[in-house]
């Protein structure tokens, strides 16, 4: 075909690259192989979602993601290829977000290139060279916690002489999470800074939940097929010694590097690392996926299956299946379900410590103590105070219209930015209000709903500019 073209590619000149748009997945789903032998200019789109979903069973958790799960959407490309990166900021999301891919060469990894207020979108521009597993994760401040509620992901670098053909390929990524209650409190729980600090996860789960990898979701395969496992640590905290009971890897692409090792029982992967898994089903059965730091697996949710359909080969094996044995655990055998997507946290709610919860403790934290240095605390807040009393139009307008600029707040100074709330009306703005100027040893009059409508009315208008939004 176009020779011209071709040896425009492989003399790199971007400019004449054959353009693409990358295929992204969800886990546990990988994208299919490249058969491409030359560079290209590869589009990515990432969009960040931040919503509720199921972190076990009846327990619910904000999650902050890339494309609506976690991990985030696995992304393949080639080594050499230029990769035009596209960060989008969902409109109802609440806070800005930006991505480090660990397979950049460059200041950031791309963080800066991608700071993303909600409502906007980010371009930056890389070369992908080294080929590689690589971790890609939202690096903006409090970075840890960006991290911990689940903005992680890998970018597969795939060799310019790809690794052989598999039967399967699949998506696998182990992350910590922190809620003050432990491990299968229901309902809503919020991120605790605290238990983070301290690396106390009461939830390590493979792809964002307890439920991710079982029952009907396991991962699937035949006897006598190959599998690739693309596994990754998320972290934030801990080191994963990722094993298969009842298996023995053949090959081990250690770290997500380039050279094999083989015959590996268990591979340690390093918080923001990775490993290529590969091996042969010899037997059938359900084999099960942990983190042999083996607490996490019985009592944290870190447990997915591969159930493997075949002829038994009793030469290999010839006892029962392993699966009754490990489904003992109730933490597992009450979350054989799929793991429902729960919307809009505030619908209907009325309760002021319920909407703070859904609304605000991501930033100001559960009992209103806020995060050094990132976000005010409401507790005992002398700021909150002067405004519940003398300003309360201005305390309205802080959910209504969000608030950004220099602010202290018991003596310290904070510059962050606070986004508008979305989604509550007149009674739940007067409820939430009501709520944190009066927990946590705070005490003002009660807000009712006419307060806030008619203090809604005196608030000044708005230039279509400032809100940023056309
Ligand atoms: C996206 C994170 C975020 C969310 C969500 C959020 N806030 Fe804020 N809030 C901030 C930041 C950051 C500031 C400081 C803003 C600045 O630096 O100008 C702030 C400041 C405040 C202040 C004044 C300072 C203080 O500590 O007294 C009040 C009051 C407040 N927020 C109330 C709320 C309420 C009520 C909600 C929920 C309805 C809420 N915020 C949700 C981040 C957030
Ligand atoms: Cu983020």
């Amino acid at each position: 075909m176009h020779v011209a073209l071709l040896t425009a590619a492989l003399l790199g000149l971007g400019s004449a690259l054959p353009e693409e748009k990358a295929v992204l997945t969800e886990p546990p789903m990988v994208p299919p192989p490249i058969t491409r032998t030359t560079p290209a200019k590869v589009k990515i789109e990432l969009e960040v979602v931040e919503k509720v979903m199921q972190l076990a069973d009846g327990v619910d958790y904000t999650f902050w993601t890339f494309g609506g799960t976690v991990p985030g959407r696995f992304i393949r490309i080639r080594e050499g290829d230029t990769v035009e990166f596209w960060l989008e900021n969902h409109p109802n999301n609440k806070l800005p977000h930006n991505i480090d891919l660990h397979a950049v060469t460059g200041p950031g990894g791309g963080a800066a290139s991608t700071f993303t207020a909600p409502g906007h979108k980010s371009r930056f521009t890389f070369q992908a060279l080294n080929a590689g597993l690589y971790v890609y994760h939202c690096a903006t401040a409090p970075v840890g916690m960006h991290i911990a509620n689940g903005m992680y992901g890998l970018i597969y670098v795939q060799p310019k002489k790809a690794l052989p053909k598999v039967d399967h390929e699949y998506y696998v990524m182990q992350g910590d999470f922190y809620t003050d209650a432990d491990f299968g409190t229901k309902g809503l729980q919020p991120f605790s800074m605290k238990r983070a600090i301290d690396e106390r996860p009461s939830y390590v789960v493979f792809n964002g939940s307890a439920m991710s990898l079982v029952g009907d979701r396991a991962l699937k395969a035949k006897v006598g097929e190959t599998v690739r496992l693309f596994i990754g640590n998320g972290g934030p905290n801990l080191v994963s010694s990722f094993h298969v009971i009842g298996e023995i890897f053949d090959k081990v692409y250690t770290e997500g590097g380039t050279n094999a090792q083989q015959n590996v029982q268990t591979t340690l992967i390093p918080a923001g690392g990775s490993a290529i898994v590969e091996y042969k089903l010899d037997t059938d059965g359900t084999y099960i996926l942990v983190d042999h730091s083996i607490f996490r697996t019985f009592n944290k949710g870190s447990l997915g299956m591969m159930k493997v359909e075949g002829p038994s080969n009793k030469q290999v094996y010839s006892g029962k299946e392993v699966d009754a044995v490990y489904l003992g655990d109730e933490s597992v055998a009450t979350s054989l379900q799929a793991r429902p997507a729960v919307t809009s946290p505030s619908a209907g709610v009325t309760d002021g410590r319920q909407l703070f919860i859904a609304n605000c403790a991501m930033c100001h934290q559960a009992e209103g103590q806020g995060v050094p240095g990132a976000f005010p605390p409401l507790a005992k807040s002398d700021y909150l105070k002067n405004i519940a009393t003398n300003n309360r139009a201005e305390l309205v307008s802080f959910p209504l219209r969000g608030r950004t600029g220099k602010i202290t707040v018991n003596g310290l100074e904070y510059n962050g930015v606070m986004t508008p709330v979305a989604g509550l009306d007149d009674a739940q703005l007067a409820s939430v209000l009501t709520y944190v100027s009066n927990a946590w040893g705070n005490s003002a009059k009660p807000f009712t709903a006419e307060e806030v409508k008619t203090l809604k009315a005196s608030l000044p208008a708005v230039p279509a500019a400032a809100t940023g939004k056309e």
